[in-house]
């Protein structure tokens, strides 16, 4: 099921997969996306912010039902956390015709664009802007490590950024969102759960200042050096993160200019921070703060899945199926906070471990997943 990812942007240094949105792997995997919608005979499009949409009805007869997820990935990531998604809402399509099903309203398959905000930093790209919630001017600014813009990568990709914003006709199409997503922790002890929330989370830039000077020849008494400050924040984050009952991390760190044998001027370090509190998660980014320059690159607060959806996919997609939080952020979330009805369907991931090339999913698992999401689609679609 899942061979369509095999080597697909696969880093043959670490087995890792490298997706970044816009990338040609992840060019490839729309290639993809659009080969499985034409021999479904779905009727499919690419809206102003790059998100792919394959329909099987008219969904401007009446709002539809939208299954789908991501295909853009961390670096280094896996193969499950987004494709998996993809892959099951077209298995899932092949599930009930197999079984003759007709929908009464319009079934859509839905890859949002740039989910992980690897590249640009900002992560839901795609739901952020078919919402409103980003910018579409701050969209067209985001830029990535290679000093790219967003705006400049889909100009040469022959996309029109100015394009990028609230697409309120797409939006309309989506009556009802469910998003299929291998669980990224450890607490699923069945093949399917139901997601409960997400956790508020968010991403901030800490700038620690330095002077530039000779790694041989600076007394340590003269030396300004950054990496320090860094140092220490990164060891308060543990501290700080254990004592609020919250997690934090700097994944990603750039130090500049960069030379093995000289005083850094400025080391900036990416804190990713999250929890079930908000206001501890807050209260962790203001400690470590102080003194600091830090920037907020990205805020997503608590969202809870409205219950009599949960319920209602949790009694059909199990015994009924456990129902448990998240601290992953997903695209249902943004769609759920734009008051779009949304739903998660969890399957098992035996290690809990995402974000890296280990991530794994049972074949029978991912098969139950799929069942799953079938029979939820047909309960929502019967409608
Ligand atoms: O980072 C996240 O929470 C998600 O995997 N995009
Ligand atoms: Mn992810
Ligand atoms: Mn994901
Ligand atoms: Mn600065």
């Amino acid at each position: 099921m899942l061979e369509v990812l095999a080597g697909i942007g696969r880093n043959g240094r670490t087995g890792g997969y490298r997706r970044d949105a816009w990338s040609p792997p992840e060019l490839e995997l729309r290639e993809w996306f659009r080969q499985e919608a034409d021999a479904r005979g779905m009727d499919r499009h690419e809206d102003r912010n790059g998100n792919l949409w394959a329909w099987w009805g008219d969904p401007d007869r009446k709002p539809g039902v939208v299954t789908g997820s991501h295909l853009d990935s961390v670096r280094e990531g896996g193969a499950f956390d987004g494709p998996l998604g993809v892959v099951s809402a077209f298995r899932a399509v092949d599930v009930l015709r197999a079984r003759g099903f007709t929908p009464n309203r319009p079934l859509g398959i839905v890859s949002f664009s740039d989910e992980e905000g690897a590249r640009f930093g900002v992560p839901c790209v795609g739901s952020r802007l078919l919402t409103g919630i980003l910018p579409p001017e701050r969209a067209r600014g985001l830029t990535g490590d290679d000093g790219v813009t967003l705006a400049e990568v889909m100009r040469a990709q022959g996309r029109d950024p100015a394009a990028l914003g609230r697409d309120r006709e797409t939006l309309a199409r989506v009556g009802v969102f469910v998003e299929l997503h291998i669980e990224q922790g450890r607490a699923l002890t069945a093949p399917v759960g139901v997601a409960a929330a997400i956790w508020p989370h968010g991403r901030w830039r800490f700038d620690f200042h330095g002077t530039a000077d000779h790694a041989g020849t600076t007394a340590l008494a003269d030396r300004d050096d950054p990496t320090l400050k860094y140092a220490q924040a990164v060891l308060a984050a543990r501290g700080v993160a254990e004592k609020l009952g919250v997690v934090a991390t700097f994944g990603k760190v750039m130090i500049q200019p960069n030379n093995a044998n000289a005083i850094p001027s400025l080391v900036s370090a990416w804190l990713d921070a999250r929890g079930a509190d908000e206001d501890a998660v807050r209260r962790l980014v203001a400690e470590l703060s102080e003194g600091q320059e830090v920037v907020c690159e990205s805020w997503t607060p608590e969202v809870t899945f409205p219950a009599a959806l949960r319920d209602r996919v949790a009694a059909i997609a199990g015994h009924p199926a456990p129902i448990l939080p998240t601290g992953a952020g997903h695209d249902a979330g943004i769609l759920a906070s734009a008051g779009i009805p949304a739903a998660m369907l969890f399957v098992r991931n035996p290690t809990g471990v995402s974000h890296s090339p280990a991530e794994f999913a049972e074949p029978g698992d991912c098969a139950a997943g799929v069942t799953a999401l079938a029979a939820v689609l047909a309960d929502l679609c019967g409608e």
